[in-house]
């Protein structure tokens, strides 16, 4: 491979000696940083939040810069300190106690992040819904957790289908609305009404604080549980690889419906006290870069599907904007392409720095970081206090330059400590001590990590996870369809797309209004990115004798690839 090699910006930067930190760093000296550390007891929300607002010189920083097209605002530290109390407040007037699950389903809002460390300060556990779930997702997701509140706005009350969950007593509606039943919580009535000041709950470490569902090849989602302890890791990874400084304009472009748009959308910015740049809306070249230049950005959080789009955009509308604030580019969720870095070299003079890590990893764990050169298709690096291998399957540590899987030495501060109710599923991950990733990576003489691609089924789509189970479940609930088995199709624009095989029942034929309108079916049922961009009708679909779809073998006749071995093919 012809490799270029991007050298370190110069600069001021936090982490200047990765190699030697790398030596000598330990979690437990981080841990004066913290209150916790004299008190035993913790909370996230007193942590990324009052510690800045009991801050005479902080408190009226601001803390969320929120726009989108129709809104734009600015809280400050306390304010955002006293909305999340009154919120708590709410919460408590209710009876939610710590260990209860507190779901959001609705846009980025002030309104959710208030309500995201109420939840926190009452010591429940958070989970957060992206707002393009429909009622499967929805209803999946809330059955699971067993979530006794929820908070969401009356536009998406229509997809929280209430008669399958019996669990759920409460719904805090955030807006305008008619409905009357018991069940509902006006958020602006009950905030005008209630006190701004709250005790926090103090819980311990491995105290709960956040479940993620996340998609595998196999099941439902799962609910991937995150304590409080994590912090430690957001605070050290906004130090080293966000490169924070107490002046920073900080974006990050995900929703908190994912991982990244809470430990880098919340978490770590908030920890370190920055202004944390908030958009909600669609995304437009053109509004990106005008937040860019509006807020005087200087550190952003992206993804390659995104960055991908811009480069499509081209470099002209790149100079129409005044992108001098920026300092640092940052990216996670797929496999940064080294033209995009070699492009955003060029048109915004930054190097883009890769990041990997999982919703189940809870933070970054293999990073480039702005003192280190930067090898372009390359992840980079482990971060201080972590280790990482490529492992065969039995747990052995294989050479450099040898594919294998990518694991990570177990006990790091932020990984999952359980998936929800389901500890087979836990203990799956695991091998001799080592976290296995399910992506298959190499690395090279000199300790760079480069990914090469999942070692199961599960779709990357823009940066999106998506498990086929749930799309092939969804498909055969379609009157029209028999069978189904999905795949992800190599994109150039959004990494994957979802491709669906289908056979159909007797008396539908196959065409484009039937496979449209199977389309829409689950669009509109489970959620637009989960929906396949192409459907194609066979006569049957492939499967092992024991009756698992082959899905290997649907990838490789769409791509014209060898089909390996068949030997477990029914007849
Ligand atoms: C944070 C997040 C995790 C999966 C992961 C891998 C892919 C993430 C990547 C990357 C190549 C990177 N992935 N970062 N692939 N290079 N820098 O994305 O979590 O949604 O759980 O996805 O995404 O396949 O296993 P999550």
């Amino acid at each position: 491979m012809d490799m270029q090699k991007i050298p370190a910006r110069e600069g001021n930067h936090n982490l200047t000696d990765y190699e030697k930190t790398r030596e000598t760093f330990s979690w437990e000296a981080l841990k004066k940083h913290f209150t916790w550390n004299e008190t035993g007891k913790v909370n996230m929300a007193y942590e990324a939040l009052d510690r800045h607002a009991e801050n005479p010189k902080k408190k009226d920083q601001v803390a969320l810069l929120y726009s989108d097209p129709e809104r734009e605002e600015k809280v400050t530290f306390a304010t955002l300190r006293d909305e999340s109390n009154k919120f708590a407040n709410v919460l408590r007037k209710y009876d939610v106690k710590k260990g209860d699950r507190v779901f959001l389903f609705m846009p980025r809002s002030p309104e959710f992040y208030a309500a995201f460390f109420g939840i926190l300060k009452v010591g429940a556990i958070a989970g957060p819904l992206f707002e393009a779930f429909m009622e499967q997702a929805v209803r999946d997701r809330l059955q699971d957790s067993e979530a006794r509140v929820l908070i969401t706005t009356p536009d998406l009350l229509y997809r929280v289908p209430q008669n399958d969950l019996p669990a759920l007593e409460k719904i805090v509606l955030v807006g305008d609305h008619q409905e009357t039943g018991e069940q509902y919580i006006d958020y602006n009535k009950e905030m005008e009404n209630t006190s701004a000041k709250t005790e926090i709950e103090w819980v311990d470490l491995e105290d709960g604080m956040l479940l993620h569902y996340t998609s595998g090849s196999t099941g439902k989602p799962k609910g991937v549980y995150h304590v409080h302890h994590a912090m430690i890791q957001h605070y050290a990874t906004g130090d080293w690889v966000l490169d924070l400084k107490e002046d920073d304009v900080y974006w990050c472009t995900a929703d908190p419906g994912w991982v990244t748009g809470t430990s880098y959308g919340i978490f770590a910015p908030w920890l370190h006290g920055v202004t944390n740049v908030i958009r909600g809306g669609r995304f437009t070249p053109d509004d990106w870069y005008n937040t860019i230049a509006t807020y005087r950005v200087t550190v952003w959080y992206t993804a390659p599907t995104a960055l991908r789009k811009l480069v499509s955009a081209g470099e002209d509308i790149v100079k129409k904007y005044d992108l001098s604030s920026l300092r640092h580019i940052m990216s996670v969720g797929e496999p940064l392409n080294p033209e995009v870095v070699t492009w955003g070299l060029k048109a915004f003079n930054l190097r883009i720095h890769d990041t990997w890590w999982m919703t189940e990893t809870g933070a970054q764990l293999i990073v480039n970081v702005p003192s280190m050169e930067i090898r372009p298709g390359s992840m980079g690096k482990p971060i201080p206090g972590v280790d990482a291998a490529i492992i065969d399957n039995e747990g052995n540590e294989l050479p450099a330059n040898q594919m294998g899987n990518l694991a990570i030495k177990k006990g790091w501060p932020s990984m999952m400590r359980a998936i929800w109710k389901n500890p087979s599923k836990y203990e799956s991950y695991f091998i001799h001590g080592w976290y296995v990733s399910g992506d298959s990576a190499y690395k090279d003489e000199d300790g760079y990590f480069w990914f090469q691609g999942r070692l199961d089924d599960v779709i990357n789509t823009s940066g999106e996870r998506v498990g086929p189970f749930e799309v092939e479940s969804k498909l055969i609930e379609h009157p029209a369809v028999a069978e189904a088995g999905v795949i992800g199709k190599p994109h150039a624009e959004r990494g994957e797309i979802i491709k669906a095989f289908i056979t159909l029942n007797d008396g539908y034929q196959d065409s484009e209004e039937l496979l449209e309108d199977i389309r829409r079916f689950v669009k509109t049922g489970l959620s637009a990115h989960a929906a396949p961009r192409e459907l194609e009708v066979k006569d049957t679909i492939p499967k092992t004798r024991s009756g698992k779809i082959m899905r290997r073998l649907l990838k490789s006749w769409e791509l014209g690839l060898p089909t390996g071995d068949t030997s477990t093919l029914e007849e």
